[in-house]
């Protein structure tokens, strides 16, 4: 009888901050996807006090220059990765240096790049115009984007602000993903949605290749934890990774990051300290037990 060769664990190239405090970014990505299977080896763009959302004062060191050396090294190791992953950029340096990333070690690999630049109708304070369009240029090289409605809008030029005025339409959803799509992703992953369902939030996925929308809703909780899309970008690369569907990839990282929600919710600690991922973390190494996503 032959034995099947077990394969190494494969590897994400993680392109996100590390904030001390406050979790989401790298805080997210490294125990989320170790959990999944792969071994996460982080370039990190940024090192924070805390996360930017919520807090004044942070301590905020730009590592563009520290993340050209550590590329060249891994070039120079001849180093390939299952994935590249990007988050939280710090300057328009570093958006040069993920295209870089995608072109030498990002070979082959599938490329995920979470377009982080704003929430709840405007940019983030760390960035502006320059980084938009950077991101703009990014994400035609990405297979998977997961823009939160504002970020969506930014992409495309529209006012971010009526993001908040009332729920997105269908029909504008769609329109939204399609255009994104244009620019060159197979998948277009809308998060957090306001939905026109009372008490529910939607996410939205669109598959450019096969045409196909697909929606999962659930459970509206009253509140807004800073890394809660980090959270649900690193779930989705890894089910992905894992070589689930793009509806279940979607429908496990919308329960995870819900259930993450609910587990912190009860305690009333402060929105900006984030959710408490340890309470959760293990029901990842589960296999799938749900699925409650529609074809839209
Ligand atoms: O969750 C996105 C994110 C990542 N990194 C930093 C942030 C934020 C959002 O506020 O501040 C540093």
């Amino acid at each position: 009888m032959m034995l099947a060769v077990p394969t190494a664990v494969r590897r994400v190239a993680a392109i996100h901050d590390l904030s001390g405090f406050g979790g989401g970014s790298l805080a997210a990505a490294i125990p989320i996807l170790s959990t999944m299977g792969f071994q996460v080896c982080a370039l990190p763009t940024a090192l924070l006090s805390t996360h930017t959302g919520g807090f004044t004062g942070f301590h905020f060191r730009d590592l563009t220059d520290d993340m050209a050396a550590i590329l060249r090294h891994w070039q120079q190791l001849g180093l390939r990765f299952a994935a590249v992953y990007s988050g939280f950029l710090g300057s328009p340096g570093q958006i040069r240096l993920v295209h870089e990333a995608i072109a030498t070690v990002g070979q082959d690999a599938l490329i995920v790049v979470d377009p982080v630049l704003g929430d709840n109708g405007s940019l983030y304070s760390t960035m502006d115009g320059t980084m938009v369009a950077g991101m703009r240029q990014l994400i035609a090289h990405a297979h998977l984007i997961t823009p939160n409605a504002t970020e969506a809008a930014l992409l495309l030029g529209e006012d971010p602000a009526q993001v908040m005025d009332q729920p997105l339409r269908e029909a504008t959803i769609k329109d939204w993903a399609r255009r994104l799509a244009a620019f060159g992703p197979w998948w277009v992953v809308l998060t957090g949605l306001p939905s026109t369902e009372p008490d529910r939030t939607q996410t939205v996925a669109f598959d450019r290749r096969t045409n196909k929308f697909w929606r999962v809703a659930c459970a509206f909780v009253p509140a807004s934890y800073p890394g809660t899309g980090d959270i649900f970008a690193s779930v989705l690369t890894g089910a992905l990774l894992q070589g689930d569907s793009l509806p279940i990839s979607l429908d496990r990282a919308v329960h995870f990051v819900a259930l993450a929600i609910r587990a912190t919710f009860g305690y009333g600690a402060p929105e900006r300290e984030g959710v408490l991922l340890e309470r959760v973390l293990p029901s990842l190494a589960a296999p799938v037990s749900l699925s409650s996503y529609q074809l839209l």
